[in-house]
């Protein structure tokens, strides 16, 4: 068999189920030996960060290494932004770039680049593959790298004469760790902390907002009444009736300030310390308030719910009653942000995935959806816009039985809008709600608080998404996806349940007041 042939079987072998390609010449001998492999579906993205995007929502809702096929530095730096998102999302995803052959390097070719340097900065493991025999075996350990607790980015360079040539046969997959157990003092540490402070927090991210970790951590703040408070952008957050009541640590650091106001310890579980997302002048970094003692009950990388089940124990915690589901009442009124959420909230079905790049539209629809019957929250854990519609996509094939919806700032969406192609092509079940104020409405509001009162001609149109105004719904049908328009809570509530109910992909263009 050939060296691609190798590496697929041996990423079939390792429980690898999906592929999202893009590839070109140095690929091909993967893209043939896909058809190899009948265990890995692969999936096309019309443009690389759709794929990496795509990669990030399927490990995020999978728990499973997601591969992506790259066409050399040029196709991984198109895929770069997406693939920092799944960094910070801590989100098993292997890179398979192919390269130059080996003996056609010294070439300098126009396509040809130092592919190494640009894999670093998101990956925790790199590698160029030397000979076609050797292969299978990196493409084991870049599997293995990328599962190694909590999960990460691993990034296989597989130059195409190692693709094309002989090799023996696929590697064995490479047995996992355990996920590393944080040290009993840290348990007893924290119990002692929490029951001798009254006016303390656990901070949850990572795996400690599995459901697990939240029924855990609701029995330890039954017992102690410490606060529970999520990291501000989860990677995968679920939420909703039967959990306990979590907030989430606001976005603007002065909302931090007061929010966090008199605490005097806070227990991390699987989240670094909070800090600002930016350093403003006269802001500190670090938002744990002065005068609060801060303890690590679990470091991102250690079993967060472990730790929280064997701190609730400790503390001989019984589990509350769980809160009923429960919805928000329909808005009436204006199309405004709050309505939008609201609205959201009110319709989701139990057990949908909300993958949330909302920016400022999205800030109510936390609150409001509390208590909706059991949902997946997964956010842009990264920051850099133009994750959600590939999210979505990874997130749809990932879990086939459940409804996706992709709360979507219009700014953020054009930056991956092909992924709706995919969505298409794939048949995918993801409603797509575009909140279309026409604008970079967090830049606008970012200029406000710099004191910026009358922003010049340059600097609006900047943050401006009109002349001409975006057309989403043309948009989405030009690339196969059905699409509707609404202007008002009423049609938004009549159109949303509709595609909610229909099967395949379906986009909303809502227009919000003020931007008509
Ligand atoms: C890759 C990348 N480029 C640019 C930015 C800067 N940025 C942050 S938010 C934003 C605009 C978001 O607009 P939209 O999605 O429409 O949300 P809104 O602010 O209007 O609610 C931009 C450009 C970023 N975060 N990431
Ligand atoms: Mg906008």
């Amino acid at each position: 068999m050939t060296g691609a042939e190798a590496v697929l079987q041996t990423a079939a072998a390792a429980g690898v189920e999906v592929c999202f390609a893009n590839p070109g010449t140095t690929e091909m001998a993967l893209v043939h030996a896909l058809d190899r492999a009948p265990q890995v579906r692969a999936v096309l993205g019309l443009f690389e960060g759709v794929c990496s995007g795509a990669a990030d929502g399927f490990a995020r809702m999978s728990g499973c290494p997601a591969l992506t096929l790259l066409h050399l530095g040029a196709g991984l730096s198109n895929a770069l932004a997406n693939l920092h998102n799944a960094r910070r999302a801590r989100s098993p995803v292997v890179n398979l770039v192919g390269d130059q052959a080996t003996w056609h390097r010294e070439a300098d070719a126009p396509l040809t680049s130092d592919i190494a340097s640009l894999a670093r900065p998101v990956s925790r493991w790199v590698r160029e593959s030397r000979t076609s025999a050797g292969a299978a075996q990196d493409a084991a350990e870049a599997i293995a790298a990328a599962q190694e607790f909590p999960g990460g980015v691993a990034t296989l360079i597989l130059p195409s004469d190692c693709q094309g040539g002989e090799a023996p046969g696929p590697a064995r997959p490479i047995p996992l760790a355990l996920a590393p157990q944080p040290a009993r003092d840290r348990i007893e540490g924290s119990a002692a902390a929490l029951r001798r402070e009254k006016n303390a927090a656990l901070y949850l991210g990572g795996r400690a907002l599995s459901a697990r970790g939240q029924l855990a951590a609701g029995r330890i703040a039954q017992a102690t009444g410490c606060r529970l408070i999520s990291e501000t952008f989860p990677a995968r957050f679920e939420r909703g009736a039967g959990l306990p009541r979590v907030d989430r640590l606001p976005y603007f650091p002065e909302w931090v300030a007061s929010f966090l106001e008199g605490l005097r310890t806070l227990v991390l579980a699987a989240a670094p310390e909070p800090v600002a997302f930016f350093g403003y002048p006269g802001i500190p970094s670090r938002l744990t308030p002065e005068g609060c003692a801060l303890l690590t009950l679990a470091a991102p990388d250690e079993d967060a719910e472990s730790a929280l089940d064997a701190l609730a124990d400790s503390l001989g915690a019984a589990a509350p009653a769980p809160a009923p589901a429960k919805r928000p009442e329909m808005p009436v009124g204006e199309l405004t942000p709050e309505a939008v959420g609201t609205v959201l909230a009110l319709l989701q079905p139990e057990g949908a995935i909300v993958v949330d790049e909302s920016a400022t539209t999205g800030l109510g629809y936390f609150p409001a959806a509390a208590s909706s019957p059991r949902y997946s929250l997964l956010t842009l854990t990264g920051g850099s816009i133009g994750m959600g519609p590939p999210c979505a996509a990874g997130a749809a094939i990932a879990c086939p039985d459940r409804t996706v919806i992709n709360f979507q700032g219009d700014g953020g969406a054009v930056y991956t809008l092909q992924a709706l192609w995919t969505q298409a092509r794939e048949a995918l079940h993801v409603v797509t709600l575009i909140c279309s104020n026409r604008a970079y409405r967090v830049l606008q509001i970012e200029s406000a608080r710099a004191g910026v009162a009358e922003p010049g001609q340059k600097a609006l149109s900047l943050t401006q998404l009109s002349r001409p105004d975006l057309d989403w719904v043309h948009l989405a049908r030009g690339l196969g996806v059905p699409a509707s328009r609404v202007d008002s809570v009423e049609s938004l509530r009549r159109v949303l349940s509709v595609a909610l109910a229909e099967e395949g992909p379906h986009l909303i263009d809502v227009v919000l007041s003020g931007a008509r």
